[in-house]
């Protein structure tokens, strides 16, 4: 097929919502799009693990402990899930990781605020697992065939997660006025940085445009965070507690809740390097990198070694 055929073909499968596998042709963008996005999810599911790690020593039951050793397992599993699915665009794996250890990819800005107390913990489930959870069972319809899988898998488990952070704030917001005042605090605290895990508004995304024509994205960034608004107000309410938002209303006539604005000046702040614990965070990750590069060189002389066997 001509350049020109080839471009018509996929033009046409992407109409008809034919998923496009890793095997097909596909403009070089949209394949760059995807490693990007791709990419910056994985390396938020392992970072991620981070701000949850802090509190493992300190759950307040070994119940809570077996929960949440439970869940930071389930974040890497999603981190290799995406790893392998940027894999099949013909990027490399220790590539793209390095990138993120350099600062030359992005992962999710709301892994730079510190976890400071243990109501952070089942607010991260709810708050930080029930955005991720609303983005990606639309990422679970995205063109792309092996991104589209791999967040089926990944979204039964994000169900999960938001109802057992949902259960644990739903533990504090029936106990003592003091765990009732570290769970407001910590909703006071993580409720901007949610909203922003959806990234900039319609008309400031750069990449919304482009990756809505490719079905890479299957709605806008202010769409999905209302949807987020949407189901999270009666959650707050039912728990009686309140977010740090004075124009936060119920509108009839649209059938929404109206909310104020968002502090994109800190946003981008964070997504330059500059939030609370980026250093802190990409620190760990390199640390880890540079101390277990023994076992990478370990695997591979072991996995040389057998194809030389099996040859
Ligand atoms: N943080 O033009 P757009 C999780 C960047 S869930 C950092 O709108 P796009 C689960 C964006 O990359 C979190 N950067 O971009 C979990 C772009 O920069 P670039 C991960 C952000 O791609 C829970 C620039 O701003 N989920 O990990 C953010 O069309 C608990 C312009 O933005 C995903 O990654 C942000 N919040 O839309 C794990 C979902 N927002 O690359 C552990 C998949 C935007 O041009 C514990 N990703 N940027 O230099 C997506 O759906 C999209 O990539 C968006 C951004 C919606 C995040």
């Amino acid at each position: 097929m001509t350049h020109e055929q080839q471009q018509a073909y996929f033009d046409a499968n992407i109409a008809a919502d034919t998923p496009i596998e890793a095997k097909d042709w596909m403009p070089d963008a949209y394949r760059q799009t995807l490693i990007r996005q791709i990419g910056q999810h994985a390396h938020s599911e392992v970072i991620g693990m981070l701000p949850e790690a802090n509190w493992l020593t300190r759950a307040p039951s070994l119940r809570r402990k077996a929960i949440l050793l439970a869940k930071i397992q389930d974040e890497a599993g999603h981190g290799l899930y995406l790893y392998s699915a940027a894999e099949t665009l013909g990027c490399s794996r220790p590539d793209i990781y390095e990138k993120m250890l350099d600062g030359k990819m992005k992962y999710s800005s709301i892994f730079n605020y510190p976890t400071l107390n243990w109501a952070d913990i089942g607010v991260i489930g709810w708050l930080v697992d029930g955005a991720a959870i609303v983005n990606q069972v639309a990422l679970c319809r995205t063109s792309y065939a092996p991104y589209a899988r791999a967040m089926v898998k990944i979204c039964k488990e994000e169900s999960f997660h938001q109802r057992q952070g949902y259960e644990a704030a739903m533990a504090m917001a029936n106990g003592s006025a003091e765990q009732r005042a570290m769970l407001q605090d910590s909703i006071n605290r993580f409720w901007w940085p949610a909203l922003m895990m959806f990234g900039p508004t319609d008309s400031d995304s750069p990449n919304s445009a482009q990756s809505m024509v490719w079905k890479i994205k299957r709605h806008s960034n202010d769409e999905l965070r209302q949807k987020f608004v949407d189901n999270t107000v009666p959650q707050l309410e039912a728990l009686n507690m309140t977010v740090p938002d004075p124009d936060l209303k119920w509108d009839e006539a649209s059938g929404h809740y109206r909310f104020g604005t968002i502090n994109w000046d800190e946003f981008y702040q964070v997504i330059k390097g500059h939030g609370l614990c980026n250093h802190e965070r990409v620190g760990a990750k390199r640390r880890a990198w540079e101390e277990g590069s023994w076992v990478r060189e370990a695997a591979m002389a072991h996995a040389e070694k057998h194809a030389v066997k099996a040859a």
